[in-house]
């Protein structure tokens, strides 16, 4: 069974098993050497495309396992894991890296129905400590504070990287689509001198001895920057104090911040973030067909069209439907979740928008109407808020009024307020919480989990 071990390299770990052929002895190049020539290397997702031929694989001891001299070998790399079953001693400690070279073999035993008979083993750089958390269990582990403790070597898990692609993949689509859109992306300061948001939740600092804040949000800025390019989007942090401890808020998030002026009405503002989203759920079921595999999660059905509710509306209905009362000038997350299961029932939707808030619930940015309601409005997704936005004001000296009206002194806005006295159009836009929607995205029920290194009033480290 066992081949002649031919590998060159730095340290040499184990003996070979299967197949390699000891007579072919073409260039490190080719794909198809023999044992003891270097062949190129290959991902474990790239594996299906070269079965029977040889490969060098790269990446870390994801698991192992010693079954009488027959090592066991789980080989993960950014693509994906791979067994590497080779004869000889064990191989280093959990998370040492490491290169194989080897056969790819058909096995439908394997997890993945190939596995590499590896006939050489090099160690690139040796684990000195076993991890503090076995991310092959990662997905049963039961403490999700001790995930999150050791969180700068648990995020290296396969949950958690696929959940940080679909990230990525959505941020990447959200940029992709906007550009096509003839937005231009914009970076604007986080450190501020006044909160665009309100609330009790800014995070003071000592600015050069003056107080300043953490942007809650590139509001201002981004509306602002309307009137260079009529069209801009931002993706970048905020940062929000939040004092109740939830499953769904961060100290830190990613906010995908959108903005375009010339619009008719708050119309506009839903219309593009409907093509938006769907455009983003389509890219993540193009590009992540393994994460979303591996995640179990289900993307939503993107020809179905969202539908809306006015707040007072969406009140009377959860009353009336499913006997819920709403207190306060929002809704409240059951009668959130209640919405979201009548857009579910009623339109097949996941869906759905909540239009017509009052203006006491909004900003003071926020376009008011005459009956006292706004153009402001949330989405919900799967029965959560993910985006608020809506039509802003353009006009100064309602913006006057309507900072009044919340207790808000406008020398504190004064670069922003000045713009509205040249030329602002009409403009709406709206912000996605990038965590909240991929957490209710992949059916992760803890925001925290969406983020590398979640910020929290209790965690400050990894
Ligand atoms: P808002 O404050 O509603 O609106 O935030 C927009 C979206 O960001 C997400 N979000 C959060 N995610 C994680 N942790 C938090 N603490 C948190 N707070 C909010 C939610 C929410 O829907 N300037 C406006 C947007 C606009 O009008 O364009 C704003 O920031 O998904």
């Amino acid at each position: 069974m066992a081949s002649a071990l031919r590998t060159t390299g730095t340290t040499r770990l184990g003996g070979g098993v299967g197949d390699a052929d000891p007579t072919a002895a073409s260039p490190a190049a080719s794909s198809d050497s023999g044992a003891g020539a270097r062949p190129p290397r290959r991902l474990v997702r790239e594996l299906g495309e070269h079965v029977g031929a040889r490969v060098t694989l790269r990446g870390w001891v994801h698991q192992r396992r010693d079954l009488g001299g027959i090592q066991f070998l789980h080989l993960r790399d950014r693509s994906g894991v791979v067994q590497c079953v080779f004869e000889g001693t064990s191989p280093p400690l959990h998370e040492s890296s490491l290169e194989v070279h080897g056969r790819v073999v058909a096995n439908d035993k394997a997890p993945g129905g190939l596995e590499l008979h590896a006939d050489g083993l090099e160690l690139i750089s040796l684990a000195t400590a076993p991890p503090p958390v076995e991310l092959a269990k990662e997905a049963f582990h039961a403490n999700p504070d001790t995930l999150l403790e050791y969180r700068h070597v648990s995020v290296r898990g396969p949950r958690a990287q696929a959940t940080l692609k679909v990230q990525a993949e959505l941020v990447r689509a959200f940029r992709e689509h906007l550009q096509a859109e003839d937005f231009t992306e914009i970076f604007t300061p986080k450190l501020v001198a006044a909160g665009a948001e309100g609330g009790a939740n800014q995070f003071e600092v000592d600015y050069y001895g003056q107080r300043a804040y953490l942007a809650q949000s590139p509001q201002l800025y981004k509306q602002i920057m309307v009137a260079v390019f009529e069209r801009v989007f931002e993706t970048a942090p905020v940062y929000r104090a939040e004092h109740s401890h939830t499953n769904r808020h961060l100290a830190e998030y990613l906010s995908l911040d959108v903005e375009f002026g010339f619009i008719d009405d708050d119309g506009d503002v839903m219309a593009l973030q409907e093509a938006l989203l769907k455009a983003m759920l389509d890219a993540v079921g193009e590009r992540c067909g393994r994460e979303l595999a591996l995640l179990g999660a289900e993307l939503p059905d993107t020809s179905v069209t969202f539908p809306r509710l006015a707040l007072l509306e969406a009140r009377q209905l959860v009353r009336e439907r499913y006997g819920h009362e709403t207190g306060g000038k929002d809704l409240d997350p059951e009668a959130e979740r209640l919405v979201g299961r009548w857009a579910r029932e009623e339109h097949g939707s996941d869906f759905v928008f909540v239009t017509h808030y009052p203006r006491e619930a909004r900003p003071f940015y926020t376009f008011p109407t005459d009956d006292g309601l706004t153009r402001g409005l949330d989405l919900l997704f799967r029965g959560v808020e993910i985006t608020s936005g809506g039509q802003r004001v353009h006009e100064h000296e309602v913006l006057v009024r309507e900072l009044h009206a919340r207790g808000l002194d406008p020398s504190d806005f004064a670069g922003y307020l000045d713009v509205f006295r040249h030329g602002m159009p009409p403009h709406g836009g709206f912000a996605i919480g990038a965590e909240r929607l991929t957490a209710l995205l992949l059916g992760i029920p803890n925001v925290r989990f969406a983020r590398a290194f979640p910020r929290d009033g209790k965690r400050l480290q990894p």
